[in-house]
């Protein structure tokens, strides 16, 4: 079953501006590299973006009826969306949240989520390589081998 990679507004600009806070890989770059990992791992993944808040929902509620387990980068909908909480808390699958960037050591307001209740861990502050460490917790999680 296929393991979904979900992004939010804006990512689609990753590599080309902020880069200092964001890196220099694109979004195709590391959903390129992730697809390779997954490979290795006997794995399929769904690597999507999207700006819209909507898209997203129902992207969630596709990972929860077809998928084995999710990844979501909110973007900026981390901070506002209930509707986003509300859709990963109708889903059972193994579910992480992911930032490219610590949102800890940012803004004030971007260390409330309305996404961390409403998942088994969240990962932030990695850069690209967070998307490693999810596809790798999540397989964990998914085969129910959290540790050896
Ligand atoms: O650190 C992350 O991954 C974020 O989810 C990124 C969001 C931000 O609102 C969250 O607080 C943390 C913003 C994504 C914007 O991405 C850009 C990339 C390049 C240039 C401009 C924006």
């Amino acid at each position: 079953m296929t393991i979904y990679v979900l992004n939010g507004p804006n990512l689609n600009l990753l590599g080309s501006r902020e880069p200092e806070i964001y890196g220099r890989a694109s979004l195709d770059d590391i959903g390129k590299v992730l697809d390779a990992e997954a490979a290795k791992a006997g794995r399929k993944i769904a690597f999507r973006q999207s700006n819209h808040e909507g898209v997203l929902v129902d992207w969630v509620q596709e990972a929860g009826a077809k998928g084995a387990g999710l990844a979501l980068n909110p973007g900026a909908y981390t901070h506002t969306s209930i509707a986003l909480h509300d859709a990963l808390k109708a889903i059972s699958i193994p579910k992480i949240e992911l930032h490219l960037s610590n949102v800890h050591a940012r803004e004030a307001f971007r260390r409330h989520s309305y996404i961390s209740p409403a998942v088994d861990g969240v990962i932030c502050g990695l850069g690209a390589a967070g998307y490693l460490t999810a596809l790798d917790a999540l397989i964990r999680l998914i085969d129910k081998k959290p540790f050896p």
